[in-house]
């Protein structure tokens, strides 16, 4: 039996199962996450949010920290991405980017649209929103007690997959993570194709793809001009994971969808290991090719006229 998958942008509404159990001590106490009126708000014109002074401050500290390393560490399409955001899209240490204007400035670059989300997503709720091109986020930020530097040496400085401290899923990892990356056209259609894999696909597939998104979206690497860059979120919003994973610590493998989906990972440190893909063309091909293999009684076709899915 085929699980049930959205086949129209507005089916996104029942794609909301939010994982709770990740760590209950935290996140249920923001605003967001038990307010009626922020639900009920998915859908409608993103929701403007008033960041206070301390909030503001934990952005330009983790902005103006990241943003020294961004040069030599995050690869060519991060850094054209986050430069048009700085120049068309506010982007800076001095306020918070709102949702609704980079949602707009997505939809330009590369049809891509944001929706608002209280907290982490289940893994195939999260992934069917890729196949149309919505990036389900957050919008709140990390807590200011929560700063980008943890006592623990390589354990963890300012990101929810690290569940053991109290940095999070926030707009931090989403607004400087994903979105630039996001206005890159192939590494939005690289993103969709995942989505478009994980509609219909059986748990154990599900749990595949997911770790290859780990290893890609997330903690991705890739070689340009002969050297190693960033272009994975998980990295490139977090300093200590980003410099840590261009050192030589670390192990490489070449990025390979077969070997990488059953790769253990880490969420609890860095990884020990990551991935590296030749380019961005060539682990698209690599994972068109891994998706084609994964079995389903179906095709799908996304109809980007009425951003919905032929089901064939
Ligand atoms: N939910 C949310 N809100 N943001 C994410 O980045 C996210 C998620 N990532 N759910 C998913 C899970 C990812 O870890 C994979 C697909 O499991
Ligand atoms: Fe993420």
């Amino acid at each position: 039996k085929v699980p049930w998958f959205p086949r129209k942008i507005r089916d996104l509404d029942k794609c909301n199962l939010l994982i709770t159990k990740y760590d209950p001590d935290m996140d249920q106490d923001h605003p967001g996450f038990s307010d009626p009126e922020y639900r009920k708000r998915r859908g409608e014109p993103l929701p403007r949010v008033e960041y206070t002074p301390e909030e503001v401050a934990t952005w330009r500290e983790v902005y103006r920290t990241l943003r020294t390393i961004y040069p030599d560490l995050a690869c060519r399409q991060f850094l054209g991405g986050l430069q048009q955001l700085e120049r068309e899209c506010g982007y800076g240490e001095d306020s918070i980017p709102q949702l609704r204007e980079v949602s707009a400035f997505l939809k330009e670059k590369t049809g891509f649209q944001l929706r608002p989300v209280a907290g982490l997503l289940s893994a195939r709720d999260f992934l069917a929103s890729l196949a149309f091109r919505v990036f389900q986020c957050t919008q709140y930020i990390r807590h200011a007690s929560a700063p980008m530097h943890s006592p623990e040496p390589y354990v963890n400085w300012c990101y929810w997959h690290s569940r053991i401290t109290r940095n999070k899923q926030d707009c931090c990892h989403e607004l400087l993570g994903h979105i630039p990356m996001l206005a890159d056209k192939e590494f939005a259609q690289f993103s969709q194709e995942i989505g478009l894999a994980s509609l219909g696909a059986s748990d154990e597939d599900i749990e595949r793809l997911s770790t290859l998104y780990w290893f890609t979206v997330e903690f991705g690497l890739c070689k340009q001009n002969g050297t190693v860059k960033a272009y994975g979120a998980g990295l490139l919003s977090s300093y200590g994971e980003l410099i840590y994973a261009l050192s030589n610590e670390p192990e490489y493998k070449p990025f390979n969808p077969e070997e990488t989906a059953i790769q253990p990972y880490q969420d609890q440190t860095f990884q020990p290991v990551y991935f590296v893909s030749e380019s961005f063309e060539d682990a698209k091909i690599k994972m068109r090719r891994y998706s084609s293999s994964i079995q389903r009684p179906f095709s799908v076709r996304y109809d980007p006229f009425t951003s919905s899915l032929e089901v064939l």
